[in-house]
């Protein structure tokens, strides 16, 4: 039937007979094997998931195209769904893909597994947990969006889209497409948020492009919520059985870990780096356990793809980690900060080589847990506890001592353990003739306030005012080859390519000012935006240095060009390892199973900190993150249909602002020894850490040992309810 308006519907098959082809997979876990099925940006033959593209219609506007879609017939014949990781693994679950024999799409393993055997052999005591790491939907504050146009006179494409990484989306996309990468821009201002949902190349972007391009005209789509929360990709969704082995005093002889992770129906971006090196070289936490082993089977399912959210194996990694020490402690009736405290990598042995391939950078746990045990006043916790008592309540109290990879990372490891793509940072410093300067970064703000931070660094280093600096950032026409912004990387490896920049602009300006100067260049020092010749009064501005280079009559033209802009990539040596403690309070009503939480102390190390007021920002923020992850957040699939249940904020519930308490935020410090800037990332910590803290004092307070997450009143209560009726002892 006609609809008005309509100006195009396609299918998978145009795509395909035009030559586009499937969304690609930047990572597969130590180069493969790897089960790597088709992911073709509209479904062909079958339909995998609700939220799979099946068509799209392009009109005059939106609601006409609405119309038009509601106007397609399509015959589906209802194939069964499976949601649940464990149930695809079953021996007669329906299969997703040929190309995945028993929906598997990679088994992986980490560590050395008979020295972990042999030191279980020895234990004194072995303490075991179940979990479940939940399935979250990131919910970003906008939706995705993408507007495309193309421009047949030079046969170039531009894409406006929501995206933490618009290079990596050039890259990917003009080989799904085959546009040349020289004839498409990426720009990716102001995205509305990301939390990881808008690192991957997303079918939509790239069918927006296509159709920009097929009906000559400009193309827009932007998602609803509904279509966010069936199409955006999730995070976490973990199952897990993990054992950790005590000798007679308490320490971590080695910790044992299963984890099959769900993958959703097609492998997005880096789905497959989630759940084995951005977690399981995690494991190690900040203690001196001596051998851990652990294997991930990673599961395809009727569900939504995964791929990174805040924090990306990380806080799964942390949860494991944290929920079995609590639980040690509280078998072996060893206080639970006593028992980290035993086991903690001690300050003298860094860098440290932990049996899970990474090796720390720096770092000093004790003080961090001392800081924090008297922010929180653990001392006087039995006597909260005792006054909660006696209105009734339940008071608990639980830690989380986390450890996070981040700033990602050295292109060499990347590589090593499966990245397809680099991950340096780029930028670069264009110091203007009349003193003001732009710095390109390849890095991307969704809300970090790079604008703020990184001008302070240029500030700073260069001795100019801060209002005379501009940051640019998401768009591949301004800025330079960049990777993007996730993993926190974006002050240790963005923050140090400017500082790269900055540098060489600096050593070029010494030149000009010997020149102006009559000097010799190794006499020439740089304070404060000065150039001067040592030991002398005779200095230049850089303002006027700057000026010298784009009017350069008085110049050294013989030996130097003109113009002062500098280009920088910069790729670490190491990730950096941000460490810290959490302590959250709760007041848990047993007649209703609400959780109040109380109190919440988190004391980070951070390396060297350029803003203090952002990264507390970035700290609470990320402990909301993980409070909505323990307490809130149920992504429920159904069994049966696959439909999402929860797909919507009536039946998805994020935390408000009155759902947590004050924050006592501090800092300690160990400067990264190989970034210039001393910093560690900050964006995810709290997110990391916050999950385990919280589940930690909600089973403290009520007396169980498990509970799953999110800890909603009704699983509180019936927690309370069975726990009244286990026998004593
Ligand atoms: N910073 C600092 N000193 C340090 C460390 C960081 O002043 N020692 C500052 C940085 O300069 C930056 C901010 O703190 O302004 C965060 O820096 P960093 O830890 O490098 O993290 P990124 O900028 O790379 O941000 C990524 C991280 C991730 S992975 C997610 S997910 C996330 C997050 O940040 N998504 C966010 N925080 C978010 N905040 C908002 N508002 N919105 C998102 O989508």
């Amino acid at each position: 039937m006609a609809s008005p308006g309509v100006i195009g519907v396609f299918t998978g098959d145009d795509l395909a007979a035009d030559g586009a082809g499937g969304i690609p997979c930047g990572f597969a876990p130590d180069g493969g094997p790897m089960n790597e099925p088709p992911h073709p940006a509209l479904a062909r033959d079958t339909v995998r998931f609700v939220g799979d593209l099946v068509a799209v219609v392009i009109a005059e506007s939106l609601h006409e195209a609405i119309d038009g879609a509601e106007n397609i017939a399509i015959e589906f014949e209802e194939l069964p769904a499976v949601v649940s990781s464990l149930d695809a693994l079953g021996p007669d679950a329906p299969q997703l893909h040929d190309e995945a024999p028993n929906n598997i799409c990679f088994e992986w393993e980490l560590g050395d597994k008979a020295a972990t055997q042999e030191e279980f052999a020895k234990a004194h005591h072995v303490t075991e947990i179940d979990l479940i790491n939940n399935r979250k939907i990131p919910n970003a504050i906008e939706p995705r969006a993408a507007v495309a146009e193309y421009d047949s006179t030079d046969r170039s494409a531009t894409l406006y889209v929501t995206s933490q990484n618009p290079h990596l989306v050039r890259l990917l996309m003009g080989g799904v497409l085959q546009i040349p990468e020289h004839k498409l821009r990426i720009v990716a201002p102001d995205v509305g948020g990301g939390f990881g949902s808008k690192i991957p190349l997303y079918p939509e972007e790239a069918v927006v492009t296509w159709a920009a391009k097929n009906v000559g005209r400009p193309v827009k789509w932007t998602a609803a919520r509904t279509e966010s929360f069936l199409a955006d990709t999730h995070g976490r969704d973990h199952v897990t059985h993990a054992e950790l082995a005590l000798d007679e005093n308490g320490r971590f002889l080695a910790l044992r870990v299963k984890t099959t992770a769900n993958l959703g129906a097609y492998l997005s971006t880096f789905a497959p780096m989630v759940p084995t090196y951005l977690y399981a070289p995690l494991l190690a936490g900040q203690y001196t356990t001596s051998a851990i082993h652990c294997s991930v089977t990673g599961v395809f399912t009727n569900t939504s793809p995964i791929d990174s959210e805040r924090g990306a194996g990380r806080p799964e990694a942390t949860f494991v980690v944290e929920r079995l020490v609590e639980k040690a402690a509280r078998e072996l009736a060893i206080d639970p900060a006593e028992l980290r405290r035993r086991n903690f990598i001690s300050a003298d042995s860094f860098p440290y080589e932990t049996p899970v391939v990474v090796a720390y950078d720096s770092g000093n746990y004790a003080p961090i847990l001392d800081e924090a045990l008297k922010m929180a006043a653990y001392e006087s916790f039995a006597s909260r506890r005792k006054e909660s008592e006696g209105r009734g309540k339940l008071r608990g109290i639980g830690f989380s001592n986390y450890i996070e990879a981040c700033g990602i990372a050295p292109s060499n490891i990347a590589g090593a353990i499966g990245a397809r793509a680099g991950l340096y940072e780029a930028a670069e410093v264009r110091f203007h003739p009349t003193g003001s300067v732009t710095v390109f970064t390849g890095s991307h703000a969704q809300g970090q306030g790079h604008e703020t931070t990184f001008a302070q660094i240029v500030s700073d280093k260069l001795g100019i005012p801060i209002e005379n600096v501009e940051i640019v950032h998401g768009d591949t026409d301004k800025v330079p080859f960049g990777m993007g912004t996730y993993g926190s990387r974006s002050i240790a490896v963005g923050g140090s390519a400017i500082v790269k920049a900055i540098d060489k602009v600096i050593a070029k300006g010494k030149k000009i000012a010997a020149h102006a100067l009559e000097s010799s260049e190794a006499d020439i020092e740089f304070e404060a935006g000065s150039f001067k010749v040592a030991g002398t009064d005779r200095s230049i501005g850089i303002g006027e240095v700057a000026l010298a280079a784009y009017v350069p009559h008085n110049y050294p033209l013989d030996e130097l060009e003109p113009g002062l802009d500098e280009n920088a990539f910069y790729d670490p040596i190491n990730f950096t390892f941000p460490a810290g403690c959490h302590i959250s309070e709760v007041e848990v009503d047993p007649k209703t199973g609400k959780v109040d939480i109380v109190g919440w102390v988190a004391v980070d190390d951070f390396g060297k900190v350029i803003n203090p007021m952002i990264v507390e920002g970035q700290v609470h923020g990320g402990i909301a993150h993980g409070v909505g992850q323990a307490l809130l957040e149920a992504c429920v699939y159904d069994s049966d249909s696959g439909q999402l249940v929860s797909g919507s904020f009536m039946d998805y519930a994020i935390p408000r602002a009155d759902d947590l308490p004050s924050f006592k935020i501090g800092l300690t410090e160990t400067p990264c020894p190989h970034n210039p800037l001393g910093a560690k990332g900050c964006g995810e910590a709290a997110a990391i850490a916050a999950p385990a803290a919280l589940i930690n004092a909600i089973t403290d307070a009520i007396g169980v040992d498990h509970l799953d997450m999110p800890a909603t009143p009704e699983k509180v209560w019936r927690a309370i309810q069975e726990a009244a009726k286990a026998p004593a002892g």
